[in-house]
């Protein structure tokens, strides 16, 4: 069950530069950064608030670390701004299951690694009113790489 919005992706150019904006506007401050060769970014997690079930909801910062990348590509069609967003849950193999017999494409047989550990996937925008949507279950408690990745 899709239980929080675990994150909202935003596509940057400039990660320090981006993230020195939230610092300074809003306060919030970088928890986590890694590079996700896979998934062809360079990202920051901006813990914003503790939920009911114990994880955390984030804004995620993503700078692509090449042209041809997700985000790469997302930024030079249609510039800065809201990339995907993510919702959370407990089981993202079960959530991910039902959302594809209902007949949305699930980009993948089988969930990724994500940010701080976390277990992904990925709706196409196509079959969800244009917004690209993702599925995370965050790793256990003590799990994590909490900090800086990379
Ligand atoms: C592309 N499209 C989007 C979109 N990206 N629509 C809404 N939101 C987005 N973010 C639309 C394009 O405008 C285009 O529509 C159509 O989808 C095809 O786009 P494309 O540029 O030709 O690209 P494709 O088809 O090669 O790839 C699109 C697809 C890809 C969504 C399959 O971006 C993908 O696999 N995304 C999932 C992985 C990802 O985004 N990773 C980066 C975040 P028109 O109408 O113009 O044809 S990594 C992350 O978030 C991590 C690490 C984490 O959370 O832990």
């Amino acid at each position: 069950m899709l239980t929080r919005i675990d994150h909202i992706g935003i596509a940057c150019h400039d990660l320090d530069a981006t993230a020195a904006f939230y610092r300074a506007t809003y306060g919030f401050e970088v928890l986590h950064t890694e590079v996700n060769e896979e998934q062809g970014v360079r990202e920051a997690m901006l813990r914003i608030n503790g939920t009911d079930d114990g994880g955390a909801s984030y804004i995620q910062l993503l700078e692509p670390v090449s042209a041809d990348s997700p985000v790469g590509k997302w930024l030079a069609r249609h510039g800065e701004g809201v990339h995907h967003i993510a919702f959370g849950t407990d089981d993202v193999d079960r959530d991910a299951e039902a959302v594809r017999g209902k007949g949305v494409r699930v980009l993948y047989d089988e969930p990724r690694r994500g940010s701080m550990g976390s277990r992904i996937t990925f709706l196409h925008p196509k079959d969800c009113h244009g917004v690209l949507t993702e599925i995370v279950t965050a790793a256990p408690p003590g799990t994590a790489g909490e900090g800086s990745g990379h």
